[in-house]
């Protein structure tokens, strides 16, 4: 009997000290969680000594269960301190990797920006906006009617020539300007009107450095009672300034087909007039064909081309360059 018993209370012991040398070398919660079940689990080691209990002498059993409860504290306490360690320690290295060092320089992110014609597009339109027009757009394919007729232009008119237009097979057209929106948009209108029309516009011209088949356009126009040739002047010293700094310009007469009187307006760039612009009254003709009375109606119209614009303003000596997309042209804008 005496031998059974130290046999279990050194079963015991050494139990004890065997399980608290392993839980001091683990380092996961994994391994944690497979140390209780190996010595505190149903059918561990701790249960499997304590089953030699019931062959006991009664009279040694309270002092081995005690030392039985001591062992099976000893290392649920064991168990719990490391699983309290090893769960700060996770979330310390958690901390650690994913600190942020906010004074460390940011990612170097390569940003494009807009190209020429673009941002010569949106600064015209943003001056535009400012002096209270709203901006119209309509088709680029677009009807005789639109793009010639309501505009006053007659039938035997140089600029509806097969040389400079792009005929479609079924009779409709590529718009050669963007005067046709302007046409639209007087359609579905009343006066009084301000409008903006920017867009891709297209002419059989033989491509050289300064023609392309496909430029881009904005036109301007106002309608209401008692717009007078002043009003034009006014607004086109107002957006050439904003457009270029202050600088001096000047009308000389011209003709379009859509306005009359027409002008053509030169700015001194670089100590020589260029011509930047066309414009005009607003024929009576163009009125009545959209349903105005041009007795009581009077507008001005005007209209330019943004790659030329782009060249002015950025120095760009051909205007193929607006179209080639080589980037270490496009990086310098
Ligand atoms: C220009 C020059 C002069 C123009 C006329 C019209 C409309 F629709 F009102 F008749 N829109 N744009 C116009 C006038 C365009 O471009 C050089």
């Amino acid at each position: 009997m005496t031998v059974q018993m130290s046999d279990l209370e050194a079963q015991l012991t050494a139990l004890r000290d065997e399980a608290q040398q392993a839980i001091a070398a683990i380092t996961t919660l994994e391994q944690l969680e497979q140390l209780r079940i190996k010595y505190l689990g149903k059918k561990g080691s701790l249960p499997q000594v304590l089953g030699g209990m019931g062959k006991l002498d009664a009279t040694e059993r309270p002092r081995i269960g005690a030392i039985a409860n001591e062992v099976k504290e000893a290392l649920q306490t064991g168990l719990d301190q490391k699983k309290a360690a090893l769960q700060s320690a996770q979330i310390e290295a958690q901390l650690e990797a994913e600190a942020i060092d906010v004074t460390m320089p940011g990612v170097f992110r390569p940003q494009g920006h807009a190209h020429p014609l673009t941002s010569t597009i949106e600064k015209a339109i943003d001056i535009f906006v400012g002096l209270g027009y709203t901006v119209a757009q309509g088709p680029e394919m677009e009807t005789d009617y639109y793009n010639f007729e309501a505009l006053n232009t007659p039938p035997d008119h140089p600029a509806r020539d097969m040389q400079d237009t792009f005929y479609l097979p079924d009779g409709n057209l590529l718009r050669t300007h963007t005067s046709s929106v302007q046409i639209r948009y007087m359609e579905n209108n009343d006066p009084p009107i301000r409008i903006a029309a920017p867009g891709r516009c297209y002419r059989r011209d033989t491509v050289d450095a300064t023609h392309a088949a496909v430029f881009h356009q904005i036109e301007i126009l106002a309608i209401d009672e008692g717009l007078t040739f002043n009003d034009l002047r006014g607004t086109i010293k107002v957006f050439l300034e904003a457009m270029f700094g202050e600088i001096e310009i000047r009308f000389r007469p011209s003709f379009f087909p859509f306005t009359e009187p027409s002008a053509e307006v030169d700015v001194m760039w670089r100590g020589r007039w260029l011509e930047v612009l066309g414009c005009g009254m607003v024929d009576p003709n163009v009125l009545k064909a959209v349903g105005y009375d041009p007795e009581i109606y009077t507008g001005f119209a005007a209209g330019f081309g943004v790659e030329r614009f782009a060249m002015v303003l950025h120095q760009i000596d051909d205007i193929r360059r607006l179209y080639a997309s080589d980037l270490r042209f496009l990086r310098q804008f």
